[in-house]
């Protein structure tokens, strides 16, 4: 039952969300001048969720959207922005494919991987979360350590947990609500000889957030995920366009309170998020094809770059799902899937826009 619910409507969503395309085209605006950091491999042309390492190093998920042969990859962009392959993944027995998004290290030192199986229309509950065992900088083992997503998504670990977004919690709502959570997960409770197997219909333990989603074409629910030093919890709500702050118990088992820190104000959509290193989020916005810089105290928003859907030529935005800042440079994945007009093209890049000096953001009220 619980591989039928979420296969339908996952795909569902994702059908939903082409559909959508001829709704919600780019826009001509065209905001600030992102360059190319990295120019991918034809074959790593899907590029997501990227983190930075306590060494320097970018750390960047990677997939072939449309090419099943090419394993899912975890990558990394030195400090003199050369890339190189830390490991390939390893493939879901029954569609023979990775899809990793989101990736975050833990407290453990190993990184951990959701591999988002629905993102390119796997059927059944069979997202996963891998963990990458990294000893001395690299990477010796890749494990299955959850199961039963169904459509994994963003990492963040803080204190001795993993938070996990499951995008869609697989749950039929006739009112157009689309239902969508968080899980976490302690580190001691991972491990790969006895993967955790979810339990179906938003009824496991490890589920401790939920979001609610009203969009009749963008169907998307938690996304992009991260935490303050005061272990606040943030929450990108795709479909809303808007970010949610989880005030967090001590233990960060539980939220005691949330809030909805920016909605819209020129976003139209929250992807992948950042709470970066400066105090500011960082969030790419897939629907507008642009990145966005966020003040977590006002929830001011500053569009750092945009520009109409292009091939990623010289930078341009093509489709960003990620925006990681490193020193004063934030890093773009665009991942260029073939949604909301968007088409496969060469050249495959990660972009970066350089910030110049602090922006004064968060200055302005509301
Ligand atoms: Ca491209
Ligand atoms: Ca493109």
């Amino acid at each position: 039952m619980k591989q039928s619910n979420g296969r339908s409507y996952v795909l569902l969503t994702l059908m939903v969300a082409v559909l959508g395309a001829a709704m919600l085209g780019g826009c001509d605006v065209t905001i600030g001048d992102p360059k190319i950091a990295v120019n991918l491999p034809a074959k790593n042309n899907s590029p997501d969720g990227m983190v930075l390492g306590k060494n320097g190093n970018m750390y960047l998920s990677t997939f072939n959207f449309a090419d099943k042969t090419v394993p899912g990859t975890i990558m990394y962009i030195d400090k003199n922005d050369k890339l190189n392959t830390l490991v390939e993944l390893i493939d879901h027995p029954d569609t023979e494919r990775t899809c990793p998004l989101g990736i975050d290290f833990g407290a453990d030192g190993n990184l951990y991987v959701a591999d988002a199986q629905a993102i390119v229309g796997a059927e059944g509950a069979i997202s996963r979360l891998l963990k990458v065992t990294i000893k001395d900088g690299k990477a010796v083992s890749v494990e299955t350590v959850v199961d039963g997503f169904n459509f994994s998504n963003a990492v963040a670990c803080n204190g001795n947990a993993v938070y996990v977004t499951e995008t869609s919690l697989g749950i039929k709502d006739d009112t157009g609500v689309h239902h969508s959570g968080v899980y976490r997960f302690e580190l001691s409770e991972l491990d790969g000889d006895k993967p955790i197997m979810l339990k179906a219909d938003a009824k496991d333990s490890h589920l401790i957030a939920r979001l609610e989603t009203r969009n009749p074409v963008w169907a998307v629910g938690a996304n992009g995920m991260d935490f303050d030093p005061a272990g606040n919890m943030y929450v990108c709500n795709f479909g809303e366009a808007s970010i949610e702050k989880f005030k967090m118990n001590k233990a960060g088992t539980k939220p005691l309170s949330r809030e909805v820190l920016v909605k819209g104000k020129g976003m139209l959509c929250t992807d992948g998020m950042d709470y970066a290193a400066d105090g500011m989020i960082y969030v790419a916005d897939f629907l507008g094809n642009a990145v966005h810089q966020i003040c977590p105290k006002t929830g001011a928003v500053n569009t750092l770059a945009k520009n109409p859907v292009s091939d990623g030529t010289g930078g341009r935005l093509d489709k960003p799902s990620e925006a990681r800042l490193r020193g004063k440079r934030v890093y773009v994945a665009n991942i260029d899937i073939p949604y909301d007009n968007n088409v496969i093209d060469a050249p495959h890049t990660i972009s970066v826009i350089k910030l110049k000096g602090c922006c004064g953001n968060c200055k302005k009220s509301k």
